[in-house]
């Protein structure tokens, strides 16, 4: 780990994920956990379980394969109100720009309120003087206002992992302020990408009249800093999954079952920010345009169902299932079955020789803060003979992707054509893209990601604008410079 750090590294998110088993295997876990182990660092988040009061419920203290959890039951009401109620049924939808989905109810938020509070009171004593804390999205925004108000000292830095809205979309929200200024009890905090920075820096400029200037940002009589740490994948460990010999057996079976016919591949949890139904449309419409396709695509999307407790979620899946099946009844043979819709998980292992067996991949999020199945595509790839990703450009993976396939998802007919087109590419085109893409994948990955977030956590803080430049390879032109144009 880096000689920057200090301490332990303390992580909080709402779930703590599963840290053995094929669980453990999703990308985020996995660094986080290295991390975790080897600064003999804790795990801290809900358990999955709800019951009990916020009086009784005590926080479990757990060393697993030589990670230590700490999880915590939430009360079933209060559960409900943050978690299926204000993350997910107001800021969820807010920050994917729909503020049409998007709703406030206060009891809500008191809810998400009394969450962090209690949060905030279980996490304090398990922490130690020079830990570093890192706090991971949208349910905990302000449980570095509830740490710091029963005297946290310790570093404490925030990543948002989905994006941060426009200015005039934020100011539908009724506590925007309140969610805002919690971000200045953090001492850094990240975005995925420079147009969410962006967007935040706006806000503070304009709206709560603060002031940008190179990563420090000032405002309500705080200074934070705010940047930008595009996530990555474990470029390596995905490559090995998708060429094992297990993975390489069922590429082949796949291929033999799929014969001449070439594999689209949709891999999403069925979230309306996925743009599935644009997508079922877009595939639609060159069915309808190019009958010289029929019986020579085939497009598997899996979705497992998730929130299925916030009623918008259960509208948009039966939507969608209509979506397929009229797309099935209008254009199926006996030989043929144009859509095929999965709603289970899929074990890593299976999910990587899926990806090696399908010759596209469409990933055509209408927002996402980056979207790590465009990448984990890429990666299960034969560089030989690659597949080709089409990818929204609203998806914060657009911003390094530049050599994938780029659509406006809301443009179903040029969305067909980029379909045809990838379906279509020569061999040499195909190469190129994917060793262009694999530069991308290797330079941003995993680890630097995590590295970059905790050794600028952890610089000293009157260094810490220089380092932050250098960790992410800024010119250093723009260092420094006060009036630093953000719009
Ligand atoms: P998500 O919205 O969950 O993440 P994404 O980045 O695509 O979206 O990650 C999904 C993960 O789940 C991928 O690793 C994928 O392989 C896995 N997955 C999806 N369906 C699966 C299935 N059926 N079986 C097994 N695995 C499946 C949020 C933000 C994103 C951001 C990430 C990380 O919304 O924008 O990229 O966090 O910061």
């Amino acid at each position: 780990m880096s000689p920057a750090r200090r301490g332990r590294l303390v992580a909080v998110s709402n779930r703590v994920g599963p840290v053995t088993g094929e669980g453990a295997a999703g990308g985020l876990a996995v660094a986080l956990v290295d991390a975790l182990r080897e600064t003999r660092g804790i795990w801290f988040g809900w358990s999955g379980k709800t019951g009990g009061s916020a009086e009784s419920n005590r926080v479990r203290v757990r060393e697993t394969a030589g990670l230590r959890t700490a999880t915590l039951d939430l009360p079933a009401a209060d559960h409900d109100g943050y978690y299926n109620g204000f993350a997910n049924h107001c800021l969820w939808p807010l920050f994917h720009f729909r503020v049409d989905l998007s709703r406030y109810d206060p009891d809500e938020h008191a809810a998400y309120a009394r969450v962090n509070a209690l949060f905030a009171r279980q996490l304090l004593p398990l922490l130690e003087s020079d830990d570093l804390v890192w706090v991971h999205d949208y349910h905990l925004f302000p449980l570095a206002a509830e740490l710091r108000a029963l005297g946290a000292r310790q570093r404490l830095g925030f990543f948002l992992h989905i994006p941060f809205p426009p200015r005039d979309i934020l100011n539908t929200l009724p506590a925007h302020e309140w969610l805002v200024r919690a971000l200045f009890d953090y001492d850094l905090v990240g975005f995925q990408t420079e147009q969410d920075l962006q967007r935040f820096c706006d806000y503070i400029e304009r709206e709560a009249r603060g002031s940008v200037s190179g990563t420090r940002v000032r405002a309500w009589g705080r200074e934070i800093r705010a940047a930008a740490f595009p996530i990555g994948i474990d470029v390596g460990a995905f490559e090995r999954l998708a060429t094992a010999p297990a993975a390489a057996r069922q590429v082949r079976e796949l291929r033999a079952r799929l014969r001449d016919r070439a594999q689209i591949i949709g891999v999403d949890r069925l979230d309306y920010s996925k743009g599935l139904l644009r997508r079922l449309s877009a595939y639609e419409t060159l069915l309808e345009r190019q009958p010289r396709v029929h019986g020579k695509l085939e497009f598997l999307q899996i979705a497992p169902i998730s929130r299925g407790e916030v009623q918008a979620y259960r509208d948009f899946r039966a939507e969608i299932e209509q979506a397929a099946a009229r797309i099935n009844s209008r254009f199926a043979r006996l030989d043929w079955t144009p859509v095929r819709w999965l709603t289970q998980a899929v074990p890593r292992p299976t999910l990587a020789a899926l990806y090696r067996a399908s010759r596209v991949a469409l990933v055509t999020p209408v927002r996402d803060g980056m979207n790590l199945v465009a990448k984990e595509y890429v990666a299960a790839q034969d560089p030989d003979d690659p597949g080709v990703l089409v990818l929204s450009c609203f998806a914060g993976a657009a911003q390094q992707m530049q050599a994938a396939l780029l659509v406006n998802p809301y443009d179903a007919a040029a969305t067909a054509e980029a379909l045809l087109r990838a379906s279509e590419l020569p061999l040499d085109e195909r190469r190129a893209r994917h060793a262009e893409l694999m530069r991308g994948l290797r330079e941003f990955d995993l680890a630097r990601w995590r590295d970059a977030f905790t050794q600028a956590l952890a610089a000293p803080a009157r260094r810490r604008v220089r380092d932050l430049r250098a960790l992410l390879r800024l010119p250093s032109a723009t260092t420094e410079s006060p009036s630093r144009s953000r719009h």
